[in-house]
């Protein structure tokens, strides 16, 4: 693998079930052209496989991880106990509480062990993928560069005044 398609933002997500979620991240990060890779990785069904993840992710390359879980929420933080890339945590929407479940397990890690946490679901996906963007984008010109393109599409995207839709 050369150095331009070597993953530099791991998407980790704790169920095959969060993937509807996580695509977003994923998308957003291509339409950036970041490398990334995917993984399945649950902190309670396959823990060697977090611990394996989490120790080898800085030296395998990795410059940040975004990690989605929804219910009882530990990936993202046990990622970050085991990491010292940065970690932004995605709350999936569950559906028992509707992702608030998801959001207090994440958000409120003790001090000394960060997770940046965004909004539950496809908003909070984007998102980290966006803050990844603006983390790689201090090091990393041509990220800077795809990001600033990115957030003035979005800007000329948004209509001066609304419009009926059908509905
Ligand atoms: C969490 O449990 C996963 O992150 C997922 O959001 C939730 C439900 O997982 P499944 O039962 O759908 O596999 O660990």
């Amino acid at each position: 693998m050369d150095d331009a398609s070597r993953p530099v933002v791991g998407i980790i997500m704790g169920s095959q079930s969060d993937w509807e979620t996580m695509r977003h991240a994923a998308a957003t990060l291509a339409d950036l052209g970041i490398s990334f890779e995917t993984r399945v990785v649950s902190a309670h069904r396959t823990p060697a496989r977090l611990v394996e993840y989490a120790t080898t992710a800085r030296s395998r390359g990795l410059k940040v991880v975004i990690a989605g879980a929804g219910g009882a929420a530990h990936l993202p933080g046990m990622t970050a106990s085991m990491t010292p890339l940065p970690v932004f945590g995605v709350p999936v929407e569950s559906r028992a509480f509707k992702g608030l479940d998801s959001l207090l397990s994440i958000v409120q890690m003790p001090g000394g062990i960060p997770v940046g946490t965004v909004a539950i679901g496809k908003a909070g996906a984007i998102n980290a993928a966006l803050l990844s963007a603006s983390v790689l984008a201090l090091l990393d010109p041509a990220v800077a560069t795809a990001l600033d393109a990115w957030r003035a599409r979005q800007t000329e995207a948004v209509a001066i005044a609304p419009v009926d839709l059908e509905s």
